[in-house]
């Protein structure tokens, strides 16, 4: 029987354990170059006797328009790529396994931080409602621009370029970063996509911006080092409920499996908040649909605890867990785990930006 703490093969890669590290943005990289002070955070939770069978990077742009907040990391050009050398490097080296989460915000950013001031770009030109963190603190996301048809199949372009130079910087693949409001999910919900081109209004057209980066990707460096985040009914980002997320994602699912995937990983529910939003209106999601469809391995996320952990990946229905709070919290999260050792609590306080506090001072138990 499979255990958390079993080893897997995850495509082309193999892990220790079945304990992931989430994607977790922490806005610690002054210049958008990954820096000295996160080859330590990473390296601290690299080795699965102790810390986690699978890290998946905080989410990284794919290029200087991918930016949404201040002092994330991208994933484009040769100093970053040397810069998450050095973390795949320190990774490795304690016998860890390391993804890299490729992102564009599309109209979650702010004018501050793109190229000569731009206009944040998305599949339409309606802004959504929310803040993002800038320089001096938060602010009013700005009004998108819509893509052009030109325009999205660069953007492809860029998604593959990234694709390239994290094979560049050794990592053991990518995690396209398919959820929680941004670029990709602004095309596939139709709360949010109000294009009438090819890439808007049926189902089919709304996932065609999410088939073209996934293919590209996969053609640039293969599916079984490649994986995907999405998250089915969350409200995050003021991105809106489709009118019928099952069959957009069941779509979603037939784009996906033909291409031989290393994994898909489900945020559950809302992002950070409840698994069950059946209280707040929204309909029960039958995410077991989707694994049926799924030929690779199945990541699980948000609000798992040891116990819940430990059914889910028994039973079966998932085979992979990400934790998040928890893995900032907790360098050696497996071992706790396995031992029923008390986990620390997070500080909310030193989440996004800031230096060693509350990043690299989490001591290990014991
Ligand atoms: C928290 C703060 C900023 C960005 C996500 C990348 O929700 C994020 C994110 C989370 O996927």
């Amino acid at each position: 029987m499979n255990t958390l703490f079993s080893p897997l093969q995850v495509g082309n890669f193999s892990v220790a354990n079945r304990v992931v590290m989430a994607p977790l943005t922490r806005n610690r990289a002054p210049g958008r170059v990954p820096n000295d002070l996160m080859v330590e955070y990473y390296r601290q939770r690299a080795n699965p006797a102790a810390g986690m069978g699978l890290i998946i990077t905080e989410a990284s742009q794919i290029s200087p328009m991918g930016q949404g907040y201040l002092d994330t990391p991208g994933i484009y050009s040769p100093e970053q790529v040397a810069g998450w050398k050095k973390v795949t490097d320190a990774v490795h080296a304690e016998g860890g396994k390391i993804v890299i989460q490729l992102w564009h915000v599309g109209r979650i950013s702010h004018s501050s931080l793109l190229p000569e001031g731009a206009a944040p770009v998305s599949s339409t030109s309606r802004p959504a409602k929310g803040k993002t963190y800038i320089e001096g603190g938060f602010a009013e996301v700005s009004a998108p621009r819509a893509l052009g048809i030109d325009e999205i199949a660069a953007t492809v372009q860029d998604y593959r370029h990234a694709a390239r130079c994290a094979m560049d910087a050794g990592f053991d693949g990518v995690e396209i970063h398919a959820a929680n409001g941004y670029l990709i999910e602004q095309f596939l919900r139709d709360s949010c996509n109000d294009r009438t081109d090819a890439y808007g209004g049926s189902i089919e057209n709304r996932v065609r911006f999410l088939k073209e980066v996934t293919e590209a990707i996969v053609a640039e460096i293969g599916g079984g080092r490649t994986g995907i985040r999405l998250s089915p009914i969350t409200p995050a980002n003021d991105i809106g409920q489709d009118a019928n997320a099952q069959a957009l994602f069941g779509q979603v699912m037939s784009v996906l499996a033909p291409l031989g995937l290393a994994y898909c990983h489900v945020v559950e529910g809302a992002t950070g908040g409840p698994r069950d939003l059946t209280d707040q209106g929204i309909a029960a999601f039958d995410y077991a649909a989707l694994k049926a469809a799924f030929p690779g391995a199945w990541m699980v996320n948000n609000g798992y605890d040891r116990a819940l952990a430990l059914e889910t990946v028994a039973s079966g229905r998932a085979d992979l867990i990400a934790f998040g709070k928890a893995a900032i919290a907790n360098p050696d999260l497996s071992r706790r785990l396995q031992a029923d050792l008390p986990l620390a609590a997070v500080d909310f306080t030193t989440l996004y930006g800031g230096g060693a506090k509350g990043y690299t001072d989490y001591p290990v138990a014991g």
